[in-house]
């Protein structure tokens, strides 16, 4: 095979760019000639995964799952860009042992809670504070920060940094390991 899969597992608060990375990634890689496939909770949630709700376990089934299906597409080839709030250490690193070594790339979008609290896109987080949704990542569910990942994505005086700069620093990454 000529060009080696990977996964790039992206982890972060919601409303931290999770999706808005993945698909920047996405565009930028194909723009190279590079296949890749984005699996993004908010839609994987609507299909495969519509069964699952926001429980601890159900969190750890949507990762299990998740996970299965990334690492097909990185068997295939691709460059699987997963982006979900995969709030459990255990979760994430259980896909990580999927594969193989070096070819699952976790990459954490560091941001803090107030500033994904302030863009709040969905008005989730004012409804968690409201106590109208309950569980709800950052606010009473907890996030495990990873301790070993591959990439740290961080703000920078409380500003995070643009898409583009976020994908540049992912295929800088990918360009060194060999996987473009
Ligand atoms: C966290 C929730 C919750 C609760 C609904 N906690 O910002 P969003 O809206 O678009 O992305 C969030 C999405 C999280 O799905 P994931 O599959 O990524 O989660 S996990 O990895 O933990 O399984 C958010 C919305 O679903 N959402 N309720 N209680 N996020």
């Amino acid at each position: 095979l000529k060009q080696k899969g990977c996964v790039v597992w992206i982890t972060g608060l919601s409303g931290s760019g999770k999706s808005t990375l993945a698909c920047t990634l996405g565009r930028e890689l194909h723009t190279r000639g590079k296949l890749a496939y984005v699996l993004d909770g908010d839609n994987l949630r609507h299909g495969l995964n519509k069964d699952l709700g926001f429980a601890a376990e159900d969190r750890a089934e949507n990762i299990r799952r998740v996970g299965e299906v990334a690492k097909l597409f990185a068997d295939a080839g691709l460059v699987c860009i997963a982006s979900f709030i995969s709030p459990y250490r255990r979760d994430r690193e259980s896909c990580r042992a999927l594969l193989s070594d070096g070819s699952f790339i976790e990459v954490f979008l560091n941001m803090s809670l107030e500033l994904c609290e302030a863009r709040d896109p969905k008005g989730l987080y004012k409804l968690a504070r409201a106590g109208k949704i309950k569980g709800f990542t950052g606010i009473d569910d907890p996030y495990e920060a990873p301790l070993n990942c591959e990439i740290e994505i961080k703000e920078v005086d409380g500003v995070c940094p643009s898409p583009s700069d976020m994908a540049a620093q992912v295929i800088a990454y990918l360009e060194d390991k060999g996987f473009l």
